[in-house]
């Protein structure tokens, strides 16, 4: 159900959850429009993410319930787990930097995908359309 193409469509306090993130204001601004596409791809419970968006490219392959490594666009490295909660996808990473932890959702809704973000007592909301 998570799996096909999906292209960021708006974001939702997302410039305040990055800059509680410590993201300068630059790079937030290069942020907001990232064009950030996501290519999903679950077979059982493992997981292959083609991430692509104005800073990169990235394959990003997990297996749920098992920790695994990511750097996000800024360079930040998190350490940390997705699984699945009834059909809300629940990911908690851990920063490598200061141990502080963001937690992350995805969920299916009117055929969108909604990613959730807090970090730090800031929420922020992606929706992406299919496409
Ligand atoms: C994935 O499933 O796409 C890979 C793992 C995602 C880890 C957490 C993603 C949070 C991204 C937040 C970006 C914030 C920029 C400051």
């Amino acid at each position: 159900a998570f799996n096909g193409s999906w292209k960021v469509d708006h974001s939702e306090n997302y410039d305040k959850f990055m800059e509680q993130m410590g993201i300068n204001v630059m790079k937030r601004k290069l942020a907001e429009h990232d064009n950030l596409k996501l290519v999903i791809e679950q077979t059982g419970d493992k997981f292959h993410i083609k991430e692509s968006s104005t800073f990169r490219t990235k394959d990003i392959d997990f297996t749920l319930g098992v920790p695994f490594d990511y750097s996000l666009a800024d360079g930040t490295e998190v350490s940390g787990t997705w699984e699945l909660e009834g059909d809300v996808l629940k990911g908690k990473f851990t920063r490598k930097d200061n141990n502080k932890v963001l937690t992350t959702t995805r969920t299916l809704v009117g055929g969108e995908l909604v990613q959730t973000y807090n970090y730090e007592g800031v929420d922020a909301k992606r929706t992406f359309k299919k496409h």
